[in-house]
Order: structure tokens, then sequence, then C-alpha cells
């Protein structure tokens, strides 16, 4: 599948940027935040604007698209080593891109084991997650996976987000950050058919994610799911990072297959600032490269949301304190 890349203007990105750089932190009302971003991410060209909505929108859009030349933070203050959100963080541009772009997809939601339930989630290199399976790590290889959401009916992939988006505030010193994205097309058409019946078959379980066991202290599997599954012009992917336990060897073999197709097809993109990736979290799943973290302030920094198109579907799961916010 093509990889979409939009670049915005100098211009528009001048008056998104002087316009952000006035408003507050969303945190406080995001709906309000949200409605202000509304009227201000109007400003782009019809054209750029239809592509965002139409990734949003389509079945037969891309899984993937990089938006490039967005406005940044004039003073960025060091990296949070804690991966919680910055003190000294004074003007809220980038959150303002971030949930400017959220918006344009669907509604922001939070998750309590995520982030404690935040919307915008500072994704930096944290020192004891260096070696995890979760957003936090650094030093070993985030394996292909889909944003999956511990749930008590041991299904993962139901309340998950529909997308991510990931906007890059600062780039990994060495340059060597990696973020990869495998259509599920792809690897449908690169795998033989045999291997992409059995990805269709419920042989598989999920471990539920890294920041969900961590609280738990063990491995919370899934249901048997299969891990590809509707119509063949647009299957859905489904792919734990801490662990998707294959039920038979042939469901071994056929998961082996599909990481190595994974690497085969991925496009990989090595954000910037100012560039923001958007993320289909069913079409396909997303991968990150091992990267040179020094916790020093100066490490890569990213912001992500969680989107739901709506709401009404997770409605099972919302919490009494804020509509947004899912246990
Ligand atoms: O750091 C990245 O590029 C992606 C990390 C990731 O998988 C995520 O934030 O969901
Ligand atoms: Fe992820």
């Amino acid at each position: 599948m093509t990889f979409a890349d939009l670049e915005l203007p100098d211009r528009v990105r001048d008056t998104i940027g002087t316009e952000l750089c006035l408003l507050p932190d969303p945190s406080a009302d995001v709906d309000r935040a949200l409605t202000r971003y509304h009227r201000i991410f109007a400003a782009l060209p019809t054209e750029l604007l239809q592509q965002i909505m139409d990734f949003g929108r389509h079945n037969d859009a891309p899984g993937v698209m990089l938006v490039r030349n967005l406005p940044l933070d004039e003073d960025l203050p060091p990296t949070p080593v804690d991966g919680e959100p910055s003190p000294a963080k004074a003007s809220f541009v980038a959150e303002g891109v971030l949930l400017g772009l959220t918006g344009l997809l669907g509604e922001p939601i939070g998750v309590l084991t995520e982030k404690d339930g935040r919307l915008v989630h500072d994704v930096v290199p944290v020192p004891e997650g260096a070696r995890a399976q979760t957003n936090q790590g650094s030093a070993v290889f985030l394996n292909f996976h889909s944003d999956i959401t511990y749930d008590t009916t041991g299904r993962y992939d139901v309340a998950n987000p529909d997308f991510l988006v990931l906007n890059c505030l600062r780039g990994a010193a060495g340059n060597d950050a990696f973020t990869y994205y495998a259509d599920a097309r792809d690897l449908c058409r690169h795998l033989p058919d045999p291997l992409v019946e059995t990805l269709r078959s419920p042989l598989y379980r999920l471990n539920a994610p890294g920041s969900y066991t961590r609280s738990v202290g063990e491995d919370v599997l899934s249901e048997p799911v299969p891990i590809l599954s509707g119509a063949a012009r647009f299957p859905e992917i489904t792919v734990s990072a801490n662990g998707t336990r294959p039920l038979t060897r042939g469901a071994r073999t056929a998961l082996d297959a599909l990481q190595d197709a994974c690497r085969a097809v991925a496009h990989a993109v090595r954000l910037e600032p100012g560039q923001a990736l958007l993320i289909n979290n069913r079409k396909g799943v997303h991968a990150r490269s091992t990267f040179r973290a020094r916790h020093d302030g100066r490490d890569r920094w990213l912001q992500r949301t969680y989107i739901r198109r709506n709401l009404w579907n997770v409605r099972y799961r919302a919490t009494s304190e804020d509509r947004r916010v899912h246990y």
C-alpha cells in the first residue's frame, strides 16, 4: 500500500503555530481545546485537509500517513525522563498539533492502565523500561505490534484505539530511531495463502500490554483469536508486542513468517521535530528500532494520542470521572 506523505506550506505552518502558541494547556478543558483546534486546523488547504480526513474515514485509504512541516514550540524544555508530562513545558503548540490532527480522525481516549488515563501521552525512553516491549524502551527492538487494551472479556482488540498519532517534539540524539509500519494488505500479498489461512484461524493468545501486566505482575492472556480477520480486501491485524502465543506448531510457523514479512514490507520513518505519524491501528502493525538513550534531557520525545472514531462502542468501559477516560 502506498505510504501517504503530506507537507504543510510554510505559510500555513506559521499561521497555525502563531494561533496555537496563544492557547493554554488543553488538559484543563479538552473539549473546548479540541473545538479551538478544529477552527485552527480548518486553515489547512482543502486538498491537505481532505487527505487527512479521508485517511480517517475510508477503508481503502493507506494505513499510515506522515505529516511534515508542522509548527513547533519555541522553547522546548528538556525531555522528561520518567514518561510523565514535563512540568517545565510552558507553551502547548505540540499538544495543539497532536490534538488538532487527532480531531480530524476521531476522539482522543485515555485508558487508566496507560499513562494514568491521560489523553496526551509522552513517549520517551525511561531508564527502568529500556529493555521493555513498551513505548518506554530504547535498548531493544519494539516488535511489530498493535496497541491493544486489556479487557475482562478476553478480547484485547475491541476497546483498543482505532488510530494513534505520534507527534515528534525532539528527534533521537543519534538520529537512530526508526518507526516502522507494515500494512496487513501488503502482508497478505507477501505471505503464501496457506500461512494467511492459518493466521486467520483462532490459534493465538495475546499477552496483555506491558503497562498492564507490569501492574498485576504476571502475563494475562487473551482468549484464542486470529491474527488476521475480516474481508480479504480489508484485513484487520492484531499482534501483541508483549508476546503472542501460538497454540499449535503450524500457528508458530505462520507467526514467524509474519514477523519476517513485516520486516520485508514495512515502511520506515525517522521522525523529526515538526513531523507527525498518523497510524491506523487496525490496518497494520507498527514497530520501533533500538536507539541510543542517555536519559539526560536530550532524548527522543514524542507525544501520542489514542483515538476512537466514536466513543459509543467503548461506553461499557467508561469511567464516571471523565467521559473520555476508560478503565
Ligand atoms: O516510539 C515509536 O516510534 C513507536 C512506539 C509505539 O509503539 C507506540 O507509541 O505505540
Ligand atoms: Fe505501539
